[in-house]
């Protein structure tokens, strides 16, 4: 049985991906911000297979390494990190951005993620085996208009997860990114502070993906064979041909 690591388990993508692999029996470390809900995750997939929760917030570097170096014996052993966790905040043309929210971009989506995978890639170094999947997006492939820091955090990911790949090859450790387009989440909820209207409104007209269906990518990525690797998988709806070309009603 693999153990799977996902951070932002409890909503969105990491959260439909977690039910996933939780029916398919992989042992799951679930992370988050919220400890409630991970409670409850624990409760409602700990029925169908083994599950532990890390409350942390990837921008917190100590408590991230502390919390993963005392996991229990049974959860030691990573084999898959899914580098999940990951926010935008705003959409504003950059002189009329907020650091505040650029600060929370790069903290989260860039910095975050370097944080967990330091706590992570060392065991998997040690075994040479291992498997990290960074979700980036197709911000991180284009830059659209309003969205300048949150595409340059994604294009560092996508830097970032190239560069893993390089790095981590002499140790067999698999290294790729799975990048969503529109996926109907909270993330524009996020984006937009909390403006459901708003927020509806960017996914309207169209069917976009669901997190289920990035779920389903991600079960697919890990569960190839030892000689196989998704290195770079880009993901739109049908509806979707790039950041701004969408087919809406
Ligand atoms: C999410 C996709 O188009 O909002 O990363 O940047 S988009």
């Amino acid at each position: 049985m693999k153990t799977v690591l996902i951070t932002g388990a409890t909503s969105g993508i990491g959260l439909a991906t977690a039910q996933l692999l939780a029916q398919n029996n992989y042992r799951l470390i679930l992370c988050g911000r919220n400890a409630e809900k991970l409670a409850e995750l624990e409760k409602e997939l700990g029925a169908q297979t083994a599950i532990t929760t890390l409350e942390f917030d990837v921008r917190d570097k100590e408590v991230v390494a502390e919390k993963i170096k005392n996991l229990p014996a049974d959860f030691a052993t990573i084999d898959v990190l899914i580098n999940n966790a990951g926010n935008a905040h705003g959409l504003d043309p950059i002189h009329e951005g907020s650091i505040e929210d650029w600060d929370a971009m790069m903290d989260i989506n860039v910095k975050g993620l370097l944080y967990v995978s330091h706590a992570v890639i060392p065991q998997m170094k040690e075994r040479k085996s291992g498997q990290v999947i960074n979700i980036g997006s197709t911000a991180g492939k284009e830059v659209y208009p309003n969205g300048t820091v949150y595409c340059g955090s994604k294009h560092a990911v996508d830097a970032i997860t190239t560069g893993m790949r390089m790095d981590l090859n002499p140790y067999s450790i698999r290294v790729g990114a799975v990048n969503p387009g529109l996926v109907h989440t909270n993330f524009s909820e996020v984006r937009f502070k909390g403006d459901s209207e708003r927020a509806e409104k960017v996914y309207q007209g169209f069917q976009p993906l669901l997190p289920e269906d990035i779920a389903d990518v991600l079960h697919f990525a890990i569960s190839r064979p030892p000689h196989v690797n998704i290195a770079d998988l880009t993901v739109m709806c049908t509806a979707q041909a790039s950041s701004k070309v969408l087919n809406k009603d």
